[in-house]
């Protein structure tokens, strides 16, 4: 039998192991992904990256089901093209990119040997530093490569320059290239005063609109072409660079309140129809409304999150915690 002060002494331990010291590998992490700015990477670390996302590219269907999908690549950007006007402008867009986030990187890791964590795009530190395409994330070697050419906007340097694209919504499906148009303008909104903004929020139901509009927009509308369009986005290797950039924002804001702001969720679980209008998106299907697990259109902890099948499916509950057993990562 334990003496009553032992198990105080314990019940204490545990509270304050649930409630702070976070991040803390979680059931299932036994040690975080030390995520790093693609500016704190060695060459070889990035060279490295570069191989693992050209393994992806060339690696078959795991799941087989996706019609045109020729390769892993295809299928990741399907989840994206799927769910396009669904996952955005509502309370799950940044759970649902943290495990979008993770998932890409568990197959790096998994499938193609890599044995690094997923980097991310300084886009703030980068604005400060110089135009957007001195970036050192566009190199040609070290680097996803830089801005597109002619009339297409097509890559024509870097490790993803003869990356072919085949899946189109509504299964018309074509072939396209990575295309970039470069716009030193909307990479302003990238600025810190913009984050800052949002950062001073209290309410995840402002601070999730705030980083979606000028800190998350900026990557997209800078880079242009693929990245610009809502649902084909993914498609270029920068964005989950980017979006991982976006994730550390949220978690930065999460870590500022930790007690609370591990469960703080909210939201609408549907865009609005002058939001999907604006984009060209017709409203999401109920294949989509109805699998996610909410009771009415507030987006909860108790909302699925889906992959198509490449990975499980986990509840919004799950990726909370950066450093729990699903997302198992720390930023740097
Ligand atoms: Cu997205």
């Amino acid at each position: 039998m334990y003496p009553w002060f032992q198990i105080v002494t314990l019940m204490v331990l545990v509270a304050l192991s649930l409630g702070h010291t976070i991040p803390r590998p979680g059931v299932g992490c036994t040690s975080l992904n030390r995520r790093k700015s693609w500016n704190d990477l060695t060459n070889l670390e990035k060279a490295e990256y570069i191989r693992a996302e050209r393994c992806l590219m060339s690696h078959p269907p795991v799941v087989g089901t996706t019609e045109g999908a020729q390769n892993l690549w295809d299928e990741l950007q399907w989840t994206h093209i799927w769910q396009g006007n669904y996952i955005h402008f509502v309370g799950h867009f940044l759970p649902w990119h943290r495990y979008l986030i993770r998932t890409h990187e568990l197959l790096l890791q998994t499938l193609c040997g890599y044995t690094g964590a997923q980097p991310y795009w300084d886009e703030v530190t980068d604005y400060e530093s110089g135009p957007l395409h001195e970036s050192s994330v566009f190199d040609p070697v070290f680097g996803v490569g830089g801005n597109g050419f002619g009339e297409e906007g097509c890559i024509r340097d870097g490790p993803f320059r003869d990356t072919i694209l085949h899946l189109k919504a509504g299964g018309d499906n074509e072939d396209y290239c990575i295309s970039r148009r470069f716009d030193q303008t909307t990479f302003g909104w990238a600025n810190r005063s913009n984050i800052e903004a949002c950062h001073a929020l209290s309410k995840y139901t402002e601070a999730w609109v705030c980083y979606n509009t000028y800190p998350h927009s900026a990557g997209h509308a800078a880079l242009g072409g693929v990245m610009f369009d809502t649902i084909y986005s993914n498609g270029d290797p920068i964005f989950y660079l980017h979006h991982a950039y976006v994730d550390r924002m949220w978690w930065q804001w999460q870590q500022a309140d930790l007690a609370n702001r591990l469960t703080e969720i909210g939201g609408p679980n549907v865009p609005s129809q002058e939001v999907l209008q604006s984009v060209g998106l017709p409203p999401p299907s109920s294949t989509l409304v109805d699998y996610n697990g909410d009771e009415g259109d507030t987006t909860t902890l108790a909302h699925v999150l889906w992959m198509h099948g490449i990975r499980p499916n986990v509840t919004i509950a799950e990726v909370m915690d950066l450093g729990g057993g699903v997302i198992c990562a720390e930023y740097f």
